[in-house]
């Protein structure tokens, strides 16, 4: 039976850089879910007897929201519901059923990379019919609707048994509980050649594949273990777990320590990587180096030819505005369009569907490219494989002679976690009014050239995105950019982005935080840090 249940709304289901976070006892209050869900419905058109794909990182409270969505989706008129068996379906993935079967659009429970469990992060994302995260017009129009809402539809019906394959009925609504690692891995087939992977793997290429106990565990053991041929225990922490095992699931240098101490030992694998909570990030390292995200993009589209899927070269590259100018280097030797972006992967979405950017990345650990509208943290691991196997060289080799060729970006991010909102707010505001009398001035060898608050317009259809971050941009091509996240749960975050680039090959093998130290001090000054947030350090160095 279709309930309407009435309800008041809430103040806060504004959607932030990649859908609604909060934390699990906000979640669980009593209609807030239900809200959320029926303000995205009421924020669309035209859904009615389509298809929508459900899926979500396997976290706490995941099956409990998921078997709401469905009885929603029924009771609001879809025709069909597609969800991952267990609930689990990475978020490339999700992507990827949405444009495979032509689905209205996709509802992903993730919160990414931030922790999971009764007490932590929980997060709901609409994605619409091109794979992608909801455009900043669909979510603008859930927020305005989430403040007037006053009642929602639901049917009281049997929970979905999620574990099991198969076709059930909610109402006059069909639900198919799908396999959510074929299609995914079927597509990987498809993009990159399995034979040369396989190939280099046989001769004795030994891999480290860290799932952080995360969505990407399945999937990363039936392409990396049982299709590639790597040997059992390749992939670790496979598993996917409610609390991740009370890590974050976050793949960089601080959570995924272990990995990266593996990699690094004299004996230990030729390759590294490591994927986040819904398995869109990815961590690249090789023996003796860590790539970091801005590199690894740079280096991608340099090599992506190498890849079948490639090999008819790129129409363009697009980057976030904070994510290092490292790929405008090589989309100005391809000769091919270089795109910059706010933060967020929705912002890709229209460069893609134009087919004016084949490949896209962003300095959080995010690398994709056409073949979905997500990031997509195994595609990358795969395209850096196929790269490696086609040049038979190391990663420190391929990442050396990048630099050799296009110079070398330092590059480093600064986050303060948790801090005041209040402050943050405060500094944020104090530096955009210092903008304009920026440029000229100087700050040991620094000179100020331009600074402004990021706006962007997008090429495709014309919309404009004001205030994404605080740029200071320097003669010399160094760049300190300010911003608050957008998807923390707790107070407010801030990243200061740091970036120097030095094209002189005998100066390619300093200490990071060394040659950004200049950088440091200047955010320190013109942003008053410490005094601001009571922090004398970042809480997380990437
Ligand atoms: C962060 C990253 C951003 C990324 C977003 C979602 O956003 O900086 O690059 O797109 O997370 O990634 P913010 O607003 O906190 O800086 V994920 O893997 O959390 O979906
Ligand atoms: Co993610």
């Amino acid at each position: 039976m279709i309930r309407t249940i009435s309800t008041t709304p809430f103040d806060d289901q504004r959607p932030g850089t990649s859908g609604l976070r909060k934390k699990v006892p906000t979640f669980a209050q009593p209609h807030y879910a239900e809200n959320f869900i029926q303000s995205v419905f009421d924020s669309l058109d035209g859904f009615q007897g389509k298809t929508l794909v459900i899926g979500g990182d396997g976290r706490y409270f995941n099956r409990t929201v998921i078997q709401t969505a469905i009885k929603m989706a029924a009771a609001n008129g879809f025709g069909k519901v597609m969800v991952g068996q267990g609930g689990i379906l990475s978020t490339p993935a999700a992507s990827n059923m949405i444009r495979k079967y032509e689905a209205f659009g996709g509802i992903i429970l993730s919160a990414s990379h931030n922790p999971g469990g009764p007490n932590e992060d929980f997060g709901i994302k609409y994605n619409a019919g091109n794979g992608g995260p909801a455009p900043e017009r669909i979510t603008d129009a859930i927020f305005e609707r989430s403040k007037l809402i006053d009642r929602y539809r639901i049917c009281d019906a049997d929970d979905v048994p999620l574990d099991k394959i198969g076709t059930f009925m909610v109402e006059s609504m069909e639900v198919e509980v799908f396999d959510p690692v074929a299609d995914y891995a079927a597509l990987m087939e498809e993009l990159f050649d399995f034979d040369a992977i396989r190939t280099l793997i046989a001769g004795g290429f030994r891999i480290a594949f860290d799932a952080m106990s995360a969505v990407t565990g399945p999937y990363a053991k039936e392409i990396i273990e049982n299709r590639l041929g790597a040997a059992e225990g390749s992939v670790r922490n496979f598993v996917p777990l409610e609390d991740f095992g009370g890590h974050h699931p976050d793949p960089n240098l601080v959570h995924a320590k272990v990995l990266y101490d593996d990699v690094m030992r004299p004996d230990g694998p030729d390759f590294g990587a490591a994927s986040d909570g819904d398995g869109d990030r990815n961590m690249i390292v090789g023996k003796q180096i860590f790539v970091t995200p801005s590199d690894s993009l740079a280096i991608l589209a340099a090599n992506a030819h190498l890849a079948p899927a490639y090999k008819g070269g790129l129409a363009g590259i697009a980057r976030s505005m904070p994510t290092s100018q490292a790929a405008d280097k090589v989309a100005s030797k391809l000769g091919i369009g270089a795109y910059e972006t706010p933060t967020g992967w929705k912002f890709f979405g229209n460069l893609l569907d134009a087919g004016k950017a084949t490949l896209c990345g962003e300095e959080s650990f995010g690398t994709g490219s056409n073949h979905v509208r997500e990031k997509d943290g195994l595609w990358a691991v795969l395209l850096w494989l196929n790269i490696l196997a086609a040049r038979g060289e190391s990663v420190y080799e391929v990442v050396t002679s990048h630099w050799a060729e296009f110079g070398r970006t330092y590059y480093s991010r600064h986050d303060y976690e948790a801090i005041e909102t209040d402050a943050a707010n405060s500094l944020m505001s104090e530096l955009r009014n210092k903008l304009a009398t920026l440029p000229g001035t100087k700050f040991e060898d620094l000179t100020v050239a331009k600074a402004d608050d990021f706006a962007y317009h997008d090429p495709v259809d014309g919309s404009v995105s004001k205030h994404q971050g605080v740029r200071i941009l320097f003669e010399n091509g160094s760049r300190v950019v300010f911003r608050l996240s957008g998807t923390g749960t707790s107070g407010a975050t801030l990243r200061v982005y740091l970036e120097h680039y030095e094209p002189d090959a005998s100066k390619h093998e300093q200490d990071t935080q060394g040659t950004l130290s200049g950088l440091i001090a200047y955010a320190e000054h013109i942003a008053g840090i410490a005094e601001r947030t009571g922090r004398d350090a970042p809480t997380v160095i990437t």
